[in-house]
């Protein structure tokens, strides 16, 4: 299949797909919305993939919502449509999905990174949610994503001048996982993919699913949920085979059953 916005590859058991709007920075809109739902649902469908790393160029992740779509759009459009809504579809992907950013990751473009279920860093990253200096507010999510990850001063301190955050910055309070040098960027972010897809992927989608419940729920809610999905592992093959192999010495050969 091909797609207008973004371009999407296969590295083995990971997938790739890389946003494509160059001329402008990555911006997102309706089209790439419907491309990027396109492409991570396959996945989720395809038995043959089991992780996948979302990216942009070397300049920009995403430089933001398409500013020049939005500039003439009235409230009752955007009421009217639920402008933006179809973006919690993306956050419902099933299987893993890390954000490889490199340069801009901005307003919308910051908020798809954190949509994602960790983001790898290249040093030359900035990330910001510059929307009130454009008259608005983060509309995306950002406003509560970024506080979840970040805390409420570094948060609002983001929301409210619209500066921009270094990687390094982007590291210390915890919006990314890791930084490396840009060059290495896809390197590493492939490599932890690969990492990710060598195991069993019902436990890989069970742990993502929890992870994801601590952001959902209260910890009394969240504990009972982990215990569940958790006794429901010993259902598994791999449980089994991955602990033999443990206790015999050698690597485990995981069916995803
Ligand atoms: N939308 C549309 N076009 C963009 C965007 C954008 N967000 N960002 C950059 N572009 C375009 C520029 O207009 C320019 O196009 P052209 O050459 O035709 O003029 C091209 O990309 C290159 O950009 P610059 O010349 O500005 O490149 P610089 O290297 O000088 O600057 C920056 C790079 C700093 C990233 C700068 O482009 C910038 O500040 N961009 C806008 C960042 C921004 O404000 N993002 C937030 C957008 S609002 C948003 O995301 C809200 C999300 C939630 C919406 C939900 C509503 C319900």
């Amino acid at each position: 299949m091909s797609y207008e916005t973004i371009l999407v590859e296969t590295r083995g058991k990971v997938g790739l797909v890389t946003l494509n709007r160059p001329k402008a920075l990555n911006a997102l809109n309706a089209q790439v919305l419907a491309d990027l739902l396109a492409a991570f649902r396959a996945f989720d469908a395809d038995p043959a993939i089991a992780a996948s790393v979302l990216t942009g160029s070397e300049k920009a992740f995403a430089a933001g919502a398409d500013i020049k779509e939005m500039q003439s759009r009235d409230y009752v459009d955007m009421y009217v449509a639920d402008a933006f809504a179809g973006w919690d579809d993306f956050a419902r992907i099933r299987k893993p999905i890390i954000a490889a950013v490199a340069g801009y990751a901005l307003g919308g473009g910051c908020e798809l990174a954190m949509m994602c279920d960790f983001i790898i860093a290249g040093d030359n990253a900035k990330f910001g949610q510059p929307e009130i200096t454009l008259g608005v507010m983060p509309g995306m999510g950002g406003s509560q994503r970024l506080t979840r990850f970040v805390g409420k001063s570094k948060a609002m301190d983001m929301v409210l001048t619209g500066r921009m955050m270094d990687a390094a910055e982007a590291e210390r309070c915890g919006l990314v996982s890791r930084v490396v040098p840009a060059d290495d960027l896809m390197a590493e972010a492939l490599t932890a993919a690969s990492r990710i897809a060598e195991f069993s992927l019902p436990a890989v989608m069970m742990a993502k699913e929890a992870v994801d419940r601590a952001y959902e729920t209260t910890l009394s809610e969240g504990l009972r949920f982990e215990r569940r999905l958790f006794h429901s592992m010993f259902a598994l093959e791999d449980q089994k085979e991955g602990m033999a192999a443990f206790v015999e010495k050698r690597p485990a050969r995981f069916l995803d059953r």
